[in-house]
């Protein structure tokens, strides 16, 4: 059998798609709801046997590269640079079902789909289950992605925590890892990447149409705020000669969000963590300390945001007599995807009918980490409400079969080339 260069759309086995996902979100499946999977272990494990028993299954070449990634593969008969698809295995805490699971297992089924319909592709065509995309446990992200691009740093696997104190590399090699070998994760021959993903947020359920092609990924710069005030007793020091550091925070969180709020969307600025010591019930707190995720997908709107974000940040320590210190933990650009791949995913998504609509993603993806490794591009479904990054992220299964057989299509038209 070949593959049709028609405008067909490629079939699926869904139902076998639809329980697989299920059968994922049991992976790290917490008692009260919600997902947490976080990077090596056990539920990560669990969860990287199952995907990586699913590509065996399909006959896929399968296998784990330095840093856990797991590749399944159909050899090319023509060799050559390679066509990929997935996402991330890992979840956010309390996370939900899809973000990222349904880029891995989407990816599995397309690719064995084509595998069982139209046997060995021309081009070399991979499906990935990218270990870590989301910075849960580590005070890194993108850990999979990078290595894959060639950007991780040196020595990152000795000097990054989570917080238990455990490094990168203690907790790879409980994985059987071998961290110095991380940099051999390293893909030069990838040609194409296509991601697909739920949307994450309610534009494509509010204004249709029923998928998304993504032209740019937002930046994203993280920042550690420490307020330092000064500790005293919460009985006896009055309320007007108190530095207490935790008001200050609390004073700059409304700020940082008002100056995105002002500047308009899509501009975006969360307090997602605040932290206070000695973090006792009768003391006024000396020190306080906060991060910001803030984002904008224009460069020189997000460069404004992040001073803004820094001068109310000045301004309020002043007022209060406290002093502040502002780290920048990580500083990632706006990236734009590949108009080329992007097209053949319009093209595949008019064969279903649906003139997808062209977004801009205010989540990061791993497709803009291998922007440096590949010519990526990413499909969005739909997410039921908007919601992602908790336990009531879903999206229709009809939806998530569409976007499943829109992204086989897209393969086939990448890898089973005449
Ligand atoms: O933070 C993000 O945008 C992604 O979900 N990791
Ligand atoms: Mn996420
Ligand atoms: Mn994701």
């Amino acid at each position: 059998m070949t593959a049709t260069t028609t405008r067909e759309l490629v079939g699926i086995d869904e139902r076998r798609l639809l329980r697989r996902l299920d059968d994922l979100a049991q992976r790290g499946a917490l008692p009260r709801g919600g997902i947490y999977r976080p990077l090596y272990s056990p539920a990560w494990s669990s969860a990287m046997d199952l995907v990586t028993a699913w590509m065996k299954e399909a006959g896929l070449l399968t296998r784990r590269d330095a840093v856990g990634n797991v590749w399944g593969r159909i050899e090319g008969s023509r060799g050559g640079r390679v066509i990929a698809t997935g996402s991330h295995i890992d979840t956010v805490r309390g996370g939900g079902a899809l973000d990222g699971a349904l880029g891995v297992v989407a990816g599995i089924e397309a690719v064995s789909s084509l595998w069982q319909r139209f046997g060995r592709s021309t081009r070399i065509l991979e499906c990935v289950a990218i270990c870590e995309e989301e910075g849960s446990r580590f005070d890194t992200n993108f850990w999979g992605a990078r290595a894959i691009a060639d950007r991780l740093e040196p020595g990152e696997a000795d000097r990054v925590r989570d917080a238990d104190g455990v490094t990168l590399a203690e907790a790879m090699r409980a994985v059987e890892l071998d961290p110095t070998t991380a940099a051999s994760a390293v893909r030069r021959d990838l040609d194409s990447f296509i991601e697909l993903h739920v949307e994450q947020g309610p534009v494509l359920e509010d204004h249709g149409p029923r998928l998304g092609v993504v032209t740019t990924i937002a930046g994203t710069a993280h920042l550690e705020v420490t307020v330092r005030g000064q500790p005293d007793h919460a009985g006896a020091m009055a309320m007007d000669r108190r530095r207490d550091a935790f008001l200050g925070a609390a004073a700059m969180a409304l700020a940082i969000a008002d100056a995105a709020v002002r500047m308009g969307h899509p501009a975006v600025a969360t307090v997602g963590t605040m932290a206070v010591e000695p973090s006792q019930v009768n003391v006024v707190p000396g020190l306080a300390r906060f991060t910001v995720d803030t984002r904008h997908p224009d460069p020189a709107r997000r460069s404004e945001l992040i001073t803004q974000i820094g001068d109310a940040s000045k301004r309020i320590a002043s007022e209060r007599g406290l002093s502040l210190e502002i780290r920048t933990l990580r500083d990632r650009p706006p990236v734009t995807l590949s108009p080329r791949v992007t097209d053949v995913l319009r093209r595949a998504a008019l064969a279903a009918g649906v003139e997808p609509r062209e977004m801009t993603s205010g989540a990061g993806h791993d497709a803009q980490v291998l922007t440096a490794a590949a010519n990526t591009a990413m499909l969005f479904v739909p997410s039921i409400g908007g919601r992602s990054h908790c336990p009531e992220e879903a999206t229709a299964a009809e939806d998530v079969v569409l976007g499943t057989r829109v992204l086989a299509t897209a393969l086939r038209d990448l890898a089973y080339q005449a």
